[in-house]
């Protein structure tokens, strides 16, 4: 499965990057808590046992307007190059439709570039340059005329350290107090999911070149006041002579009380920055875009679109969100 979606899976407009999910990755989120193995489908080519097509679906809990409602998340939807349009993307919908209706559930959420009938939300990322010097090599971005290496350099430095007090790695012992800073920052969005302790646990403990989650805890109380969490999304970069991978950060969920939003975000870069990535990306969902200016995030081009199957829900801004699926 790894090395079908490596070689398969969504690449951007200009075919020069293609998402490289981990083994570990793939792991992580595939066995989140109440996941099936009958929700791991794929087809294979019956000569061959080669792997032609895949989708899974995984549960989730979404609150639309304060309802809430156990649907699933489907993702990694991916037909291999020479089998596509065949109608096999639809063959795998309608299996994995089936499977999950065997459970009861009968809603389903999830995200595309495309633009299907109809998003309930269109959403952009944004990107902070990290390692400008290869961003530019491998054309992820490029300069304005006005501006020249040293001086890009310079502008997009980060610091070396943190400048939080308490800022630290999340632990097992911190599960409670990031559940309940979580779930509470999440109710001001209408659009929003819900975090059991088990998938706090699941989704938020750290794991090496997948998962990076930080707390902040008040020294003398003991309580956890913020929450800062980014997954590793690494892509591969189609023909290029140097450069074969592209380490990005995905900004996941921050949740700011005792520090300002904009401190909470310039600490994840600085966090990003020390493990190596070379790109921050964050969509403009929840509080997001109140910092881009300022943290100097550029506009992305393309947009990605959320989709409730089988769920009348109006549209909503995407400041109004905050779902945010891998
Ligand atoms: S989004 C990631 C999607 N994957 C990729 O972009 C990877 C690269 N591309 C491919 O592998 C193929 O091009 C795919 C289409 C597989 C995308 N979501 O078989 P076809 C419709 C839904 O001839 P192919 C993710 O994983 C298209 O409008 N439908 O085409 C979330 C057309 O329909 P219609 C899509 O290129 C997935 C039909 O497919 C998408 O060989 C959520 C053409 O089929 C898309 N991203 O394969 C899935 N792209 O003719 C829905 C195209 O009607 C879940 N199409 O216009 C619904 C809820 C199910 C569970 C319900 C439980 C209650």
């Amino acid at each position: 499965m790894y090395e079908f979606l490596r070689d398969n899976y969504v690449e951007d407009e200009d075919h020069m990057f293609r998402f490289d999910y981990s083994k570990e990755f793939l792991k992580w989120h595939l066995t989140a808590p109440g996941y099936l193995k009958q929700w791991h489908l794929c087809i294979l080519k019956e000569t061959t046992k080669e792997m032609v097509g895949f989708i899974s679906a995984i549960p989730v809990h979404i609150h639309v307007f304060e309802k809430e409602n156990s649907m699933v998340e489907i993702n990694f939807l991916c037909v291999k190059h020479t089998y596509r349009s065949k109608r096999m993307a639809a063959v795998l919908i309608k299996e994995i439709t089936r499977r999950v209706h065997l459970q009861n559930i009968w809603q389903a959420v999830y995200t595309a570039g495309a633009l299907l009938p109809r998003p309930i939300s269109t959403c952009t990322y944004y990107h902070r340059n990290l390692n400008i010097k290869k961003l530019l090599d491998v054309k992820f971005t490029y300069l304005n005329p006005h501006m020249n290496i040293s001086r890009a350099k310079s502008i997009y430095k980060i610091a070396k350290d943190t400048t939080i007090d308490g800022l630290r790695p999340m632990e097992k012992r911190d599960v409670e107090g990031v559940f309940k800073i979580l779930n509470k920052y999440l109710k001001n969005f209408k659009v929003r999911p819900f975090y059991s302790l088990d998938e706090v646990e699941h989704w938020f403990l750290p794991r090496k070149n997948v998962i990076y989650s930080f707390v902040v805890e008040n020294y003398n109380t003991g309580e956890i006041t913020d929450f800062i969490s980014f997954y590793s999304l690494p892509s591969s970069i189609l023909n290029h002579e140097v450069h074969k991978t592209l380490y990005a950060a995905y900004s996941f969920f921050n949740v700011a009380t005792s520090v300002s939003f904009k401190e909470l975000m310039r600490n994840a870069l600085i966090l990003a920055n020390s493990n190596k990535f070379d790109v921050f990306n964050c969509l403009n969902v929840m509080d997001n875009e109140t910092v881009f200016k300022d943290l100097l995030f550029g506009q992305g081009d393309g947009s990605l679109k959320y989709y409730f199957y089988n769920y009348a829900c109006p549209e909503v801004k995407p400041k109004e969100l905050s779902i945010v699926l891998m």
